[in-house]
C-alpha cells in the first residue's frame, strides 16, 4: 500500500509552487467576485465511484494486452481503488459487477473499510453466459422470448440486490445487450413489453431505500436494434416502473454529436435523472478516459448539473465506466476522476446571473462567451489544494509513480494471460 509518509514527502516538494499558483488564482477569482475557498470546499466534497472492472486492463474483441500486477480478485481491485482514493481523495466508492465480483460480503466490507471506501450501485450481467447457468442469453435476457430465460435473468438481478444489501449499496444498474442483428428478427413492440415486465419483477424486489437505474445504449452487442437504445426508452421504462426507477446516462452510449447535455436537462425536468457513467468517446462506446477527447462536452454536461443542483430530490450517482487498454488503469482512473472533478468546478464558475441576463436579451455571443470564460479558467490549483487539504497528493500521478506501487503488486499477484478479447 502507499503510506501517508510517501504522500507527505511528495507534497513537501510541491507545496511552495502550489501556494504561489493558488494565491495568484485566488486574486484573479476575487476580481470576479468568487471566493476560491468555496470552490475548494466544493472540490473536497466531490466524489465519483470507480468501476471495479476498470482496475484491470481492458481490451477489445481483438485482443487484450494485460500489464504487470493485474488485479486477480475483487479484493485486489479494492486495493487498487484504495490507492486511487488515497491519492486523489475524490473516488470514495466502488461500483461492483456481479458475477465478476462475487465474494464473501464480510471480506468486501473489511477491505472497503481498510481503504475508507463504500459501495455504489451494483451492476448486473445478463449479457454473458456463465458456466453454471441453465439458459443461454444468446437471444436476449430480460426480453427473451422464453419465459424461463427471462425468469433466470430476473433472478440474477434480485441476487445482485441481495448481495448489495449486505455491503451497503443502495442502487442496481441494469444494462442489457438485448436486441436484434436483423430487421424482422424480433417484434420490437413485444420484445419491449417482455423487457418491461421483467423489469417490473425486479422493481418489485427492490428495497424501500433502493433505486433502480436503467442504462440505455444505442448499439452493441446488438447491431440492428437494441431494446433500451436511447433515453426515450429509458425514460418510458423509469416512468412505467415507478418512483424508485431512474435513468442512467453513460456518456459513450450515444451516436456521435448527440447533444447529451440536453438529454440531461430533459431528464432533470422529468425527475428521472439517476446517475452517470463517465467516459469519453470519438466514435461510439469507446470507453476512453474522461475528458480526453471532448472536455468541453464534459463541461457542458456539468454545466447542466450545476445549474440543476438545487432541484428537489435530485440525487445523482456519479460513476466512471471506462476501458483502459493501453495505460496503467490506476493512472487512467486517477486522471479521469480529476478531469470529472475539474469539469464540475469549472461549471461551478459559470456566472449564472449574467448568463440568464444574456439569454433573456438573446445575446448569443455573450451567453456563449460566459460559458467559455468558465471553461477556460485553469482550476488546477483549486483541485490540487482540495487534495492537499484532504490528505491526498498534490500531483497524484507523480506520487503514484514515486511510490513503486505497481512494481510492488506485480511481485505478489499472478501474471495475467492476454489470451482472448476483453468484453468491455
Ligand atoms: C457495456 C458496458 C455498459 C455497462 C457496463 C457494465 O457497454 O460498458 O456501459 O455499464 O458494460
Ligand atoms: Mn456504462
Ligand atoms: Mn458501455
Amino acid at each position: 500500500m502507499i503510506h501517508q509518509t510517501v504522500i507527505e514527502a511528495h507534497n513537501a516538494k510541491h507545496a511552495k509552487d502550489l501556494e504561489t499558483d493558488f494565491a495568484c488564482l485566488a486574486e484573479k477569482l476575487d476580481r470576479r467576485g468568487v471566493d476560491i475557498n468555496e470552490l475548494v470546499n466544493r472540490a473536497q466534497g466531490f466524489g465519483v465511484a470507480i468501476p471495479s472492472w476498470g482496475t484491470g486492463t481492458g481490451g477489445t474483441r481483438f485482443a487484450r494486452f494485460p500489464g504487470d500486477g493485474e488485479p486477480a480478485t475483487i479484493l485486489d481491485k479494492l486495493d487498487d481503488c484504495g490507492v486511487i482514493h488515497k491519492l486523489t481523495r475524490s473516488a470514495p466508492s466502488v461500483s461492483l459487477h456481479i458475477p465478476w465480483d462475487k465474494a464473501d460480503p464480510t471480506d468486501l466490507l473489511a477491505k472497503a473499510e481498510q481503504h475508507e471506501l463504500s459501495f455504489d450501485a451494483m451492476n448486473s450481467n445478463t449479457f454473458q453466459d456463465q458456466p453454471d447457468q441453465a439458459f443461454s442469453y444468446k437471444f436476449g435476457s430480460l426480453s427473451h422470448t422464453d419465459a424461463a430465460t427471462r425468469a433466470q435473468a430476473v433472478e440474477h438481478n434480485l441476487e445482485c440486490i441481495e448481495i448489495g444489501q449486505k455491503i451497503g449499496s443502495k442502487a442496481l444498474t441494469v444494462w442489457v445487450g438485448d436486441g436484434a442483428n436483423f430487421p424482422g428478427q424480433t417484434h420490437m413492440g413485444r420484445q419491449f413489453e417482455r423487457y418491461l415486465s421483467s423489469m417490473k419483477s425486479i422493481y418489485a424486489g427492490l428495497p424501500e431505500d433502493w433505486r433502480l437505474f436503467s442504462e440505455h445504449k444505442i448499439y452493441e452487442p446488438a447491431f440492428y436494434s437494441t431494446v433500451v437504445q436511447d433515453w426515450g426508452t429509458s425514460l418510458l421504462t423509469a416512468q412505467e416502473l415507478g418512483e424508485k426507477a431512474m435513468c442512467l446516462v453513460d456518456l459513450g452510449h450515444h451516436a456521435p454529436n448527440v447533444n447529451i447535455e440536453m438529454i440531461v436537462s430533459r431528464l432533470v425536468r422529468a425527475n428521472k435523472l439517476g446517475g452517470f457513467h463517465f467516459n469519453d468517446s470519438k466514435y461510439g462506446d469507446d470507453d476512453l478516459d474522461s475528458g480526453t477527447i471532448d472536455p468541453y462536452r464534459l463541461f457542458l454536461v456539468w454545466n447542466e448539473l450545476v445549474d440543476a443542483e438545487d432541484t428537489p430530490g435530485l440525487d445523482l450517482a456519479h460513476m466512471i465506466d471506462q476501458s483502459h487498454n493501453v495505460t496503467d488503469p490506476i493512472e487512467s482512473l486517477m486522471v479521469s476522476a480529476i478531469e470529472i472533478q475539474r469539469a464540475y468546478i469549472q461549471a461551478s464558475l459559470v456566472d449564472r446571473i449574467a448568463l440568464a441576463g444574456y439569454q433573456d436579451e438573446n445575446d448569443a455571443l455573450m451567453a456563449s462567451a460566459t460559458l467559455r470564460h468558465a471553461f477556460r479558467t485553469d482550476v488546477d490549483p483549486i483541485l490540487a489544494k482540495a487534495r492537499q487539504r484532504s490528505g491526498g497528493a498534490i500531483s497524484p500521478i507523480a506520487a503514484y509513480r514515486a511510490s513503486g506501487y505497481r512494481a510492488q503488486i506485480a511481485a505478489s499477484r499472478p501474471k495475467s494471460s492476454g489470451s482472448g478479447g476483453g468484453i468491455i
